[in-house]
């Protein structure tokens, strides 16, 4: 199921520092190997190309996912490491831990 999600990029690939570290809240999509973001559900419904900040899918080909024991600023938040080695935080909204391990779930099994 997607959800509402807040995001935050902290690398990207080869390491370096992710230039826009802010959190984002979005709307986040699961389907076929990929993470698709939107601004919100209706977009991901009408507009499926019209992705937030026209940002690219996330592949998630030899990608992981697992909860963000290190992060403490807020809850419910897992990390997702992608094989190419860009790696993003992702803050369960709707449902807290139960969302946040289903999300890491479901990730490490596409
Ligand atoms: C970032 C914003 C993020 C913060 C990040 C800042 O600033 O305050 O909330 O992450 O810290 O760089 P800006 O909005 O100007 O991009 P946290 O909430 O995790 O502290 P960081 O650079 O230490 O990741």
């Amino acid at each position: 199921a997607p959800g509402a999600k807040a995001q935050k990029h902290e690398w990207e690939q080869g390491g370096r520092k992710a230039h826009s570290r802010s959190w984002q809240q979005v709307w986040t999509v699961l389907e076929s190997g990929q993470l698709r973001f939107y601004k919100d559900e209706r977009h991901s419904r009408e507009r499926p190309q019209d992705t937030y900040r026209h940002e690219p899918a996330l592949e998630l080909e030899g990608a992981s996912s697992a909860p963000a024991a290190d992060y403490s600023k807020r809850p419910h938040v897992f990390r997702l490491k992608l094989g190419n080695g860009a790696e993003y935080l992702f803050q369960a909204l709707r449902s807290g831990d139960a969302e946040m391990t289903d999300w890491v779930t479901r990730i490490n099994a596409a």
